[in-house]
């Protein structure tokens, strides 16, 4: 099912279990308010998922409401977790699915990072 970003933040979603640590991860970086983790079902040979500790649905809550510390942690998390990775030579990718002709799946703004491999002009 594909996520509205309009809808109400949901606390029982898969990644707000995951921040908890009601669910495992594989966490590469961790701060006050991010994670980084790798993702259950790679689309490239490292693809990695940055997320908010805080409640947003999507890039468009994030964006609009998150707080200065939040949104700069999100942005310093995901160059770090990327450096530590050893992706920045060869170069990545971000994409942060937002609403519903995006395909998002999960209700929490998580931004993934994709590598290792030449990526193409366009995912889909
Ligand atoms: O991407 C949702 C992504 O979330 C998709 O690549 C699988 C990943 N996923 C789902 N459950 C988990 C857990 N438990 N750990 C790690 N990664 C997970 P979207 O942009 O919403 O389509």
């Amino acid at each position: 099912m594909t996520v509205d970003a309009t809808q109400p933040y949901d606390d029982a979603n898969i990644f707000a279990k995951l921040v908890r640590g009601e669910i495992p991860s594989r966490r590469v970086y961790e701060d006050e308010h991010s994670i980084v983790f790798h993702d259950i079902a790679p689309w490239a040979p490292v693809h990695l998922l940055a997320v908010p500790k805080g409640r947003y649905v999507s890039w468009d809550d994030f964006s609009a409401s998150a707080s200065a510390e939040e949104i700069v942690s999100l942005t310093r998390a995901i160059g770090q977790a990327a450096r530590d990775a050893g992706l920045v030579e060869r170069g990545y990718r971000l994409i942060a699915n937002t609403g519903l002709d995006s395909h998002a799946e999960v209700p929490h703004l998580h931004v993934h990072i994709l590598a290792g491999r030449a990526l193409g002009p366009m995912l889909a």
